[in-house]
Protein backbone atom coordinates (compact mmCIF):
# COMPACT_ATOMS: atom_id res chain seq x y z
CA UNK A 1 0.00 0.00 0.00
CA UNK A 2 1.41 3.34 -0.64
CA UNK A 3 1.05 6.17 2.40
CA UNK A 4 0.88 9.93 1.79
CA UNK A 5 0.45 12.47 4.25
CA UNK A 6 -1.80 15.62 3.83
CA UNK A 7 0.43 18.92 4.17
CA UNK A 8 -2.22 20.39 6.60
CA UNK A 9 -0.79 18.11 9.36
CA UNK A 10 1.74 20.73 9.91
CA UNK A 11 -0.39 23.63 9.37
CA UNK A 12 0.93 26.66 8.26
CA UNK A 13 4.44 25.68 8.88
CA UNK A 14 6.88 25.92 6.18
CA UNK A 15 5.84 24.16 3.31
CA UNK A 16 9.10 22.67 2.05
CA UNK A 17 10.51 21.62 5.50
CA UNK A 18 6.68 19.74 5.92
CA UNK A 19 7.51 17.90 2.44
CA UNK A 20 11.03 16.72 3.28
CA UNK A 21 9.53 15.78 6.69
CA UNK A 22 6.91 13.65 4.85
CA UNK A 23 9.85 11.60 3.12
CA UNK A 24 12.10 11.34 6.20
CA UNK A 25 8.94 9.53 8.16
CA UNK A 26 8.81 7.23 5.16
CA UNK A 27 5.87 8.39 3.10
CA UNK A 28 5.55 7.19 -0.10
CA UNK A 29 4.15 10.91 -0.69
CA UNK A 30 2.39 13.99 0.13
CA UNK A 31 -1.35 15.36 -0.35
CA UNK A 32 -1.37 19.00 -0.78
CA UNK A 33 -3.61 20.86 1.29
CA UNK A 34 -4.53 23.37 -1.61
CA UNK A 35 -6.79 25.98 0.04
CA UNK A 36 -3.70 26.56 2.29
CA UNK A 37 -0.52 25.63 0.45
CA UNK A 38 -1.63 25.68 -3.27
CA UNK A 39 -4.77 27.76 -3.72
CA UNK A 40 -5.92 28.74 -7.61
CA UNK A 41 -3.97 31.75 -7.43
CA UNK A 42 -0.66 30.06 -6.91
CA UNK A 43 1.41 31.28 -9.75
CA UNK A 44 3.21 28.89 -12.62
CA UNK A 45 6.43 29.57 -10.80
CA UNK A 46 5.35 28.74 -7.19
CA UNK A 47 3.45 25.44 -8.16
CA UNK A 48 7.00 24.72 -10.24
CA UNK A 49 9.39 25.22 -7.48
CA UNK A 50 6.53 23.26 -5.09
CA UNK A 51 6.86 20.38 -7.69
CA UNK A 52 10.86 20.43 -7.24
CA UNK A 53 10.62 20.51 -3.72
CA UNK A 54 8.71 17.25 -3.63
CA UNK A 55 10.87 15.42 -6.42
CA UNK A 56 13.95 16.19 -4.40
CA UNK A 57 12.60 14.84 -1.33
CA UNK A 58 12.20 11.58 -3.35
CA UNK A 59 8.81 11.13 -2.98
CA UNK A 60 5.44 11.98 -5.18
CA UNK A 61 2.34 14.29 -5.14
CA UNK A 62 -0.50 12.13 -4.48
CA UNK A 63 -3.60 14.12 -4.66
CA UNK A 64 -4.88 17.82 -3.72
CA UNK A 65 -7.38 17.98 -1.13
CA UNK A 66 -9.02 20.70 0.77
CA UNK A 67 -9.18 22.51 -2.13
CA UNK A 68 -12.37 24.83 -1.65
CA UNK A 69 -11.75 28.54 -0.23
CA UNK A 70 -16.11 29.06 0.50
CA UNK A 71 -16.20 31.11 -2.99
CA UNK A 72 -17.98 28.18 -4.34
CA UNK A 73 -21.35 26.18 -4.34
CA UNK A 74 -21.22 22.75 -5.20
CA UNK A 75 -25.20 21.47 -4.96
CA UNK A 76 -27.13 24.39 -6.16
CA UNK A 77 -29.36 24.70 -8.62
CA UNK A 78 -28.36 27.98 -9.79
CA UNK A 79 -26.78 27.92 -13.68
CA UNK A 80 -24.72 30.84 -12.95
CA UNK A 81 -23.58 29.16 -9.74
CA UNK A 82 -22.72 25.94 -11.73
CA UNK A 83 -20.87 27.76 -13.97
CA UNK A 84 -18.62 29.34 -11.60
CA UNK A 85 -17.85 26.22 -9.68
CA UNK A 86 -17.38 24.43 -13.06
CA UNK A 87 -14.66 27.29 -13.58
CA UNK A 88 -13.19 27.20 -10.31
CA UNK A 89 -12.94 22.99 -10.05
CA UNK A 90 -10.89 23.14 -14.05
CA UNK A 91 -8.84 25.92 -12.06
CA UNK A 92 -8.07 23.29 -9.15
CA UNK A 93 -7.05 20.67 -11.97
CA UNK A 94 -4.65 23.03 -13.71
CA UNK A 95 -2.94 23.20 -10.07
CA UNK A 96 -2.92 19.14 -9.75
CA UNK A 97 -1.83 19.03 -13.63
CA UNK A 98 1.15 21.72 -12.53
CA UNK A 99 2.26 19.11 -9.34
CA UNK A 100 1.74 16.24 -11.55
CA UNK A 101 -0.94 15.52 -8.82
CA UNK A 102 -3.04 12.45 -9.79
CA UNK A 103 -6.20 13.21 -8.00
CA UNK A 104 -8.57 16.03 -6.97
CA UNK A 105 -10.67 15.16 -4.05
CA UNK A 106 -13.93 16.95 -3.62
CA UNK A 107 -14.20 16.95 0.64
CA UNK A 108 -16.25 20.17 1.13
CA UNK A 109 -17.95 20.45 4.16
CA UNK A 110 -20.28 23.23 5.67
CA UNK A 111 -21.92 25.77 3.01
CA UNK A 112 -19.46 24.45 -0.07
CA UNK A 113 -21.63 21.17 -0.35
CA UNK A 114 -24.73 21.38 1.63
CA UNK A 115 -28.19 21.76 0.06
CA UNK A 116 -30.25 24.26 0.98
CA UNK A 117 -33.43 24.50 2.31
CA UNK A 118 -36.23 24.94 -0.51
CA UNK A 119 -33.69 23.25 -2.69
CA UNK A 120 -35.34 19.87 -4.45
CA UNK A 121 -32.27 17.43 -3.65
CA UNK A 122 -33.06 15.26 -6.51
CA UNK A 123 -32.31 18.58 -8.87
CA UNK A 124 -29.17 19.58 -6.56
CA UNK A 125 -27.66 16.56 -6.68
CA UNK A 126 -28.36 16.12 -10.76
CA UNK A 127 -26.97 19.97 -11.26
CA UNK A 128 -23.83 19.19 -9.21
CA UNK A 129 -23.37 15.70 -10.98
CA UNK A 130 -23.70 17.86 -14.45
CA UNK A 131 -20.65 19.81 -13.21
CA UNK A 132 -19.10 16.93 -12.17
CA UNK A 133 -19.11 15.33 -15.18
CA UNK A 134 -17.72 18.52 -17.68
CA UNK A 135 -15.35 18.53 -14.93
CA UNK A 136 -14.32 15.35 -15.45
CA UNK A 137 -14.01 15.85 -19.29
CA UNK A 138 -11.82 18.19 -18.66
CA UNK A 139 -9.37 16.57 -16.14
CA UNK A 140 -9.36 13.79 -18.36
CA UNK A 141 -7.40 15.84 -21.22
CA UNK A 142 -4.78 16.25 -18.18
CA UNK A 143 -4.83 12.50 -16.61
CA UNK A 144 -6.51 14.02 -13.47
CA UNK A 145 -8.94 11.97 -11.41
CA UNK A 146 -11.59 13.69 -9.35
CA UNK A 147 -12.76 12.42 -6.53
CA UNK A 148 -15.87 12.52 -4.49
CA UNK A 149 -15.55 12.40 -1.05
CA UNK A 150 -18.01 10.70 1.94
CA UNK A 151 -18.51 13.55 4.80
CA UNK A 152 -19.71 12.87 7.96
CA UNK A 153 -23.63 14.43 8.60
CA UNK A 154 -22.25 16.99 10.92
CA UNK A 155 -19.95 18.74 8.05
CA UNK A 156 -22.42 18.43 5.76
CA UNK A 157 -26.13 17.77 4.23
CA UNK A 158 -25.23 16.11 1.54
CA UNK A 159 -23.14 12.45 0.27
CA UNK A 160 -22.78 11.24 3.78
CA UNK A 161 -22.25 7.44 3.28
CA UNK A 162 -19.97 5.34 0.90
CA UNK A 163 -23.38 4.22 -0.88
CA UNK A 164 -24.44 7.44 -1.24
CA UNK A 165 -20.68 8.76 -2.57
CA UNK A 166 -21.06 5.62 -5.05
CA UNK A 167 -24.44 6.12 -6.02
CA UNK A 168 -23.39 9.88 -6.94
CA UNK A 169 -20.51 8.77 -9.43
CA UNK A 170 -22.74 6.28 -10.75
CA UNK A 171 -25.12 8.88 -12.29
CA UNK A 172 -21.97 11.03 -13.06
CA UNK A 173 -20.77 8.15 -14.86
CA UNK A 174 -17.58 9.61 -15.72
CA UNK A 175 -14.20 7.06 -15.85
CA UNK A 176 -12.12 10.03 -14.14
CA UNK A 177 -14.69 10.49 -11.61
CA UNK A 178 -14.18 8.43 -8.63
CA UNK A 179 -14.94 8.27 -5.13
CA UNK A 180 -12.84 8.74 -1.46
CA UNK A 181 -13.27 7.96 1.91
CA UNK A 182 -12.25 8.74 5.27
CA UNK A 183 -12.02 6.15 8.46
CA UNK A 184 -12.82 9.53 10.46
CA UNK A 185 -15.64 9.78 8.50
CA UNK A 186 -17.01 6.14 7.75
CA UNK A 187 -16.54 5.19 11.68
CA UNK A 188 -19.56 7.64 12.31
CA UNK A 189 -21.68 7.34 9.10
CA UNK A 190 -20.99 3.22 8.23
CA UNK A 191 -22.77 0.62 10.53
CA UNK A 192 -19.79 -1.57 9.68
CA UNK A 193 -17.38 0.68 8.34
CA UNK A 194 -14.79 -2.75 7.22
CA UNK A 195 -18.04 -4.30 5.41
CA UNK A 196 -18.75 -1.31 3.62
CA UNK A 197 -15.35 -0.47 2.45
CA UNK A 198 -15.28 -4.46 1.27
CA UNK A 199 -18.63 -3.44 -1.00
CA UNK A 200 -17.83 0.31 -2.10
CA UNK A 201 -14.18 0.21 -2.02
CA UNK A 202 -13.59 -0.71 -5.87
CA UNK A 203 -15.05 2.54 -6.65
CA UNK A 204 -12.35 4.34 -4.42
CA UNK A 205 -9.48 6.72 -5.73
CA UNK A 206 -7.84 7.36 -2.72
CA UNK A 207 -8.51 6.69 1.53
CA UNK A 208 -7.96 9.54 4.16
CA UNK A 209 -6.68 7.62 7.26
CA UNK A 210 -7.28 8.86 10.68
CA UNK A 211 -8.79 7.41 13.74
CA UNK A 212 -11.99 8.37 15.75
CA UNK A 213 -10.83 11.17 17.57
CA UNK A 214 -9.22 12.55 13.92
CA UNK A 215 -5.49 12.07 15.03
CA UNK A 216 -3.45 9.82 13.74
CA UNK A 217 -4.39 5.69 13.30
CA UNK A 218 -3.38 4.65 16.75
CA UNK A 219 -4.61 6.74 19.12
CA UNK A 220 -7.85 6.27 19.02
CA UNK A 221 -10.64 3.45 18.57
CA UNK A 222 -10.81 2.63 14.85
CA UNK A 223 -10.00 -1.00 13.79
CA UNK A 224 -7.51 -0.32 11.15
CA UNK A 225 -6.67 -4.35 10.97
CA UNK A 226 -9.99 -4.94 9.46
CA UNK A 227 -10.31 -1.67 6.89
CA UNK A 228 -6.71 -2.94 5.77
CA UNK A 229 -7.94 -6.65 5.42
CA UNK A 230 -11.19 -4.99 3.74
CA UNK A 231 -9.19 -2.53 1.46
CA UNK A 232 -6.98 -5.67 0.23
CA UNK A 233 -10.37 -7.30 -0.75
CA UNK A 234 -11.47 -4.88 -2.52
CA UNK A 235 -8.31 -4.75 -4.74
CA UNK A 236 -7.95 -0.81 -3.49
CA UNK A 237 -4.10 0.07 -4.28
CA UNK A 238 -4.06 3.14 -4.75
CA UNK A 239 -2.81 5.87 -1.56
CA UNK A 240 -3.86 5.86 1.63
CA UNK A 241 -3.33 9.58 2.86
CA UNK A 242 -3.00 10.58 6.50
CA UNK A 243 -5.65 13.53 6.85
CA UNK A 244 -5.24 14.61 11.11
CA UNK A 245 -5.80 17.07 12.52
CA UNK A 246 -5.38 18.53 16.42
CA UNK A 247 -8.30 17.17 19.04
CA UNK A 248 -9.81 20.43 18.99
CA UNK A 249 -11.85 22.78 16.77
CA UNK A 250 -9.31 25.95 18.15
CA UNK A 251 -6.36 23.74 17.79
CA UNK A 252 -6.65 22.54 14.38
CA UNK A 253 -3.35 21.69 13.52
CA UNK A 254 -0.97 20.72 16.51
CA UNK A 255 1.70 23.13 17.79
CA UNK A 256 4.75 21.99 16.79
CA UNK A 257 6.09 20.25 13.55
CA UNK A 258 7.75 18.28 16.36
CA UNK A 259 3.98 17.14 17.81
CA UNK A 260 2.84 16.19 14.16
CA UNK A 261 6.01 13.92 13.69
CA UNK A 262 5.55 12.11 16.77
CA UNK A 263 1.68 11.90 15.70
CA UNK A 264 2.99 10.38 11.97
CA UNK A 265 5.20 8.24 13.55
CA UNK A 266 2.28 6.58 15.53
CA UNK A 267 0.28 6.66 12.37
CA UNK A 268 2.50 5.29 9.72
CA UNK A 269 3.36 2.45 12.52
CA UNK A 270 -0.12 1.60 13.24
CA UNK A 271 -0.70 1.57 9.47
CA UNK A 272 1.81 -0.24 8.31
CA UNK A 273 1.10 -3.06 10.87
CA UNK A 274 -2.44 -3.23 9.52
CA UNK A 275 -1.74 -3.92 5.89
CA UNK A 276 1.69 -6.45 6.58
CA UNK A 277 -1.13 -7.89 8.88
CA UNK A 278 -3.85 -8.08 6.11
CA UNK A 279 -1.23 -9.10 3.29
CA UNK A 280 0.17 -11.92 5.64
CA UNK A 281 -3.80 -13.29 6.18
CA UNK A 282 -3.74 -13.11 1.97
CA UNK A 283 -1.05 -14.81 1.32
CA UNK A 284 -0.46 -17.06 4.04
CA UNK A 285 -4.15 -17.59 6.20
CA UNK A 286 -4.65 -16.10 9.22
CA UNK A 287 -2.20 -14.92 11.27
CA UNK A 288 -4.57 -15.24 14.18
CA UNK A 289 -5.09 -18.54 13.53
CA UNK A 290 -1.75 -19.84 13.27
CA UNK A 291 -0.25 -18.00 16.34
CA UNK A 292 -3.69 -16.87 17.82
CA UNK A 293 -4.78 -13.11 18.80
CA UNK A 294 -2.00 -10.54 19.34
CA UNK A 295 -0.86 -9.95 22.97
CA UNK A 296 0.03 -6.47 24.42
CA UNK A 297 0.27 -8.04 27.77
CA UNK A 298 3.42 -7.19 29.63
CA UNK A 299 4.69 -4.41 26.70
C1 LIG B 1 -13.45 17.12 5.54
O1 LIG B 1 -13.88 16.69 6.77
C2 LIG B 1 -12.51 16.14 4.95
O2 LIG B 1 -12.47 14.99 5.33
C3 LIG B 1 -11.58 16.60 3.95
O3 LIG B 1 -11.10 15.56 3.15
C4 LIG B 1 -11.94 17.84 3.25
O4 LIG B 1 -11.07 18.19 2.26
MN1 LIG C 1 -11.11 13.57 4.46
Amino acid sequence: MKFSMCTAVYGMHDLHDTINRAARLGFDAVEITAAKHLPVESTKEYREEVKGWIKDAGIKCSALHYIFDGSVKLATTDPELNEKCYEYLCKVVDVAADVEAPTVIIGSGGTTRNIEEGTDREEAARAMADVIRRVGDYAQTKDVYIAVEAINRYETTFLNTMQEATEFIEMVNHPYVRTMADTFHINIEETDPAASVRKYGYALQNLHLADSNRMAPGTGHIDFNAIAAALLESGFNKYCSFEVFGLYPWKLWFDSPEEADRQMEIGIRTAKAAFERAEYNVSYGSIEGKFGATSYEGR
